[in-house]
């Protein structure tokens, strides 16, 4: 007799079996067609499955998203990448010594930030997760300002009242990250059509993990871009697990995240998260039709979670090990490097040049940050803080709660 069942997702590979990633859907460089910017959605619908990419196995950039870049830039891009890449691994050091409490690392994804926010104007407007502090660094937000977030001291732009992690930037046009996942798509598409109605020029752009995407914030953010046509690029980040849980439960075994997209009339585009020039390219594509009219694209980046979620978290109890090393896309550090030297533009002494002066720009910048306080030592926030910057009258309760405060403080 047949009879209906539930489908349960199982991860590829579990603790202690061999890395597999034969689920994944791949398609040879330079093989995805590149459709006119104002192409109409109902038209562009294989772009939602299909997978751009631009750099072949041998490192040579081929096909119709080739962006041609002037190899000068993607220096600046490698650049970006890997002081990305030295941060992160600094900052989970320090974490480990016990200097700062908290750290999210963005390992094997840099791509996805630094690719993207190059491809984007100064001005346009960033809402990012806690996974994308490439964004910040390559809109040139000085490191020590976020060392300073990470230790909330004396010269922390968030006064003390954020996770670390939680960066944000007025002066660099970078939204304050929410720890509730997938609340700045919503906002993201807010602050386009905001942008639109005021007649300006600028696009809003925004990440949430695919885990995230099971939100119903990204279904209402989703159905407001589209309705409104807002000058606004989504992009779902695929690093395949969200904590311990695999993408196939937030519904990735079903199409494609790109592919919820056209459902509401938005574009859809699936592309190689670890391919720089991919990246670049789509996302180029994505702002030109934004800013000519065409409304809203979602780009599901492909890419994998090397490191662990955070530095709460052990993957080596859910994921197979050294999964990452078989990851089929690559690494994108390695693979621009790759094509650079293929291009003439680069070598192995300069990358290592590269990585020495990073590491110490990394280095000096910490030896800076340290001095506007650390957890144990040196200077600390005033705790009045806490009260400011969020109501514009403060309600009675709190104003008690402050005296209250303040009468402790001054009979220690
Ligand atoms: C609304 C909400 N639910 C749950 C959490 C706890 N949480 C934090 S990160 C995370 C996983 C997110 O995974 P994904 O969206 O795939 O992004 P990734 O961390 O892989 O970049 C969860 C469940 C949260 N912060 N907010």
């Amino acid at each position: 007799m047949v009879r209906s069942r539930l489908h349960l997702p199982r991860s590829p590979a579990r603790p202690g079996e061999a890395p597999d990633f034969s689920y994944l859907e791949l398609s040879p460089a330079g093989a995805v067609a590149r459709p006119q910017v104002g192409a109409r959605v109902r038209d562009i619908g294989p772009l939602a499955v299909e997978l751009v990419r631009v750099l072949d196995d041998a490192g040579d950039a081929v096909g119709p998203w080739n962006p041609h870049l002037d190899a000068a830039e993607l220096q600046i891009g490698l650049r970006h990448m890997l002081l990305t890449r030295i941060f992160d691994e600094r900052m989970q050091r320090n974490q480990r010594a016990g200097k700062i409490t908290f750290y999210v690392r963005s390992l094997g994804e840099e791509a996805v930030s630094v690719a993207q926010c190059m491809a984007l104007s100064p001005r346009d407007m960033l809402f990012p997760s806690y996974r994308n502090q490439g964004l910040q660094i390559a809109r040139g937000i000085p490191l020590v300002n976020l060392m300073c977030q990470l230790l909330s001291n004396t010269r922390d732009p968030c006064k003390g009242r954020q996770l670390p992690a939680m960066y944000h930037s007025a002066a660099g046009h970078l939204f304050s990250i929410s720890g509730n996942v997938a609340t700045q798509f919503p906002q993201a598409v807010g602050w386009a059509m905001a942008a639109a109605i005021k007649g300006e020029d600028h696009l809003a752009a925004s990440w949430l993990g695919e885990g995230s995407s099971a939100e119903a914030d990204f279904h209402y953010a989703l159905l407001f871009a589209a309705v409104y046509q807002a000058p606004v690029i989504l992009n779902v980040v695929n690093n395949q697990w969200a904590i311990s849980t695999f993408q196939g439960y937030a519904g990735g075994e079903q199409r494609s995240f790109a592919a919820r997209g056209p459902g509401y009339g938005i574009a859809g585009v699936r592309v190689d998260g670890n391919d720089f020039l991919a990246v670049h390219a789509v996302t180029q594509w994505a702002a030109e039709r934004a800013r000519t009219g065409g409304g809203p694209t979602l780009i599901e980046l492909v890419t994998y979670r090397a490191a662990a979620h955070s530095t709460s978290d052990d993957p080596s109890r859910y994921r197979a090990k050294d999964d990452a090393e078989h990851w089929p896309l690559g690494d994108p550090i390695e693979r621009l490097k790759r094509h650079l030297i293929r291009l003439g533009e680069w070598s192995e002494e300069r990358h290592h040049a590269l990585s020495a002066e990073l590491d110490e720009l990394v280095a000096a910048s910490w030896r800076e940050a340290v001095a506007y306080g650390t957890l144990n030592d040196g200077p600390k926030l005033d705790t009045d803080l806490m009260f400011e910057d969020v109501f514009k009258e403060m309600p009675a309760n709190l104003q008690l709660q402050r005296a209250m405060m303040r009468a402790e403080k001054s009979s220690r």
